[in-house]
């Protein structure tokens, strides 16, 4: 009778049903699940389903009702009033038509092989217990169903998004995988690792800063920087400040003033284009250039810093003018270009939670204000190591 019931009844056929479902149903069917009248009309011997398709914990296993006496329900009558030649089969309850049913009040149908009405379906045995719809109201659940990156536990069997991986291609263009965790899937990455070398994540920003961009334009500059490399990196960091006010300072062996100070972006670059037009030459006065910068601070209770570029030395009291700065509060970040920098007096200047950088070449200067640019904009930021290992930075924002 098997392949007839299936065919009048398509839908626990295998067309909606997964192959390995379908096949133990199709089993179910050829036999077990009825009984003749007048014995108690179940399935007093549900027969072998052929479960060997399945594995444990591919389907959950449920203790079998005691299916011999279904209790208080009204087939019992139906069947005394049928007589004693009438097969039944007992059809329980499917409410979300997936083909898999729950325990509840089963309905008798008269027929051996006649197909369960809808909403109903068989029980199946599988192993020492039976197959049953976890979810009788979601028709994409159910044993057997296969497993989706969602939080829910499709395939009834206990575990939610169980062994769900993918193959993907990282943001830095390499092989790796992403995994189920959570009903999301986890980034891209190479088994091993946990982030691409370079990437950067978690960036906490500082709040804003007043910064003065005192630069060196004294005549050396323009062999040990003749490409003006300085003020495109200096451009580069306004473009990329965010709320804080720029100012810029020149100076030779004496400071010269560009505009004001201002978070319009525009404006500061238009002022730094006019320092770097002014190239000049004359000396290098170091300490003077820094005591200018300080007197044109505002009354404000933002962060103030000083990031100075010189490719030259001067004599100075060095711990004098650190000492200025620290009183009001400056943070001094000195860049020394070249090789006829004062390294010691430089690095005596620098204030406590400022910093001193030596740049060899100009090309080593973009390098060095993006390092000044990340201290003073972030306050905590994760960077992926060469080791594929994400690495904690802290920023200098107080
Ligand atoms: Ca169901
Ligand atoms: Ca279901
Ligand atoms: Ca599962
Ligand atoms: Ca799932």
């Amino acid at each position: 009778m098997g392949s007839d019931s299936h065919q009048k009844n398509p839908k626990r056929a295998a067309t909606v049903w997964p192959l390995l479902f379908a096949s133990l149903l199709v089993n179910a069917c050829g036999s077990p699940a009825t009984t003749a009248a007048p014995d108690i009309p179940v399935a007093t011997d549900p027969g072998p389903a052929d479960a060997s398709d399945f594995t444990d914990d591919q389907v959950p296993v449920t203790d079998a009702p005691d299916l011999s006496d279904p209790g208080g329900m009204e087939g019992t009558d139906l069947l005394d009033a049928a007589g004693p030649d009438v097969e039944y089969r007992e059809c329980y309850p499917d409410e979300d038509h997936d083909g898999v049913p729950v325990l509840g009040e089963p309905l008798l149908v008269e027929g051996a092989d006649s197909p369960c009405p809808e909403g109903h379906a068989l029980l199946v045995p599988f192993g020492t217990g039976l197959l049953l719809d976890c979810d009788d109201h979601q028709p994409a659940v159910h044993p057997g169903a296969s497993e989706k990156c969602n939080d829910i536990d499709e395939n009834c069997n206990g575990d939610t998004d169980e062994g769900l991986s993918n193959s993907c291609i990282t943001v830095c263009g390499d092989h790796g995988e992403s995994h189920c965790e959570h009903g999301d899937w986890t980034e891209c990455v190479m088994p091993g690792t946990e982030c691409c070398p370079g990437e950067l994540k978690d960036i906490i920003p500082c709040p804003p800063f007043d910064f003065i961009f005192v630069t060196d334009n004294s005549g050396s500059m323009s062999s040990s920087d003749p490409e003006d490399i300085r003020f495109e990196a200096i451009g580069l960091f306004i473009e990329g400040m965010d709320n804080d006010l720029g100012l810029i300072v020149g100076f030779d062996d004496s400071p010269w003033l560009y505009g004001y100070f201002t978070d319009d972006k525009t404006k500061l670059l238009t002022f730094l284009e006019q320092a770097k037009q002014d190239g000049s030459g004359g000396g290098t006065d170091i300490d003077e250039a820094l005591y200018f910068a300080y007197d044109l601070y505002l009354d404000s209770n933002r962060k103030k810093v000083v990031i100075l570029l010189t490719d030259g030395k001067d004599s100075y009291d060095e711990e004098a003018v650190r000492l200025a700065a620290e009183a009001q509060d400056i943070r001094i970040y000195i860049l020394g270009l070249g090789s006829s920098v004062d390294e010691e007096a430089l690095l005596k200047t620098v204030t406590g939670d400022g910093e001193y950088f030596f740049a060899e070449v100009a090309d080593d200067i973009f390098q060095i204000y993006d390092n000044i640019f990340s201290i003073t904009n972030y306050q905590s930021w994760k960077v992926c190591d060469d080791e594929g290992k994400w690495v904690k930075m802290l920023g200098a924002c107080d």
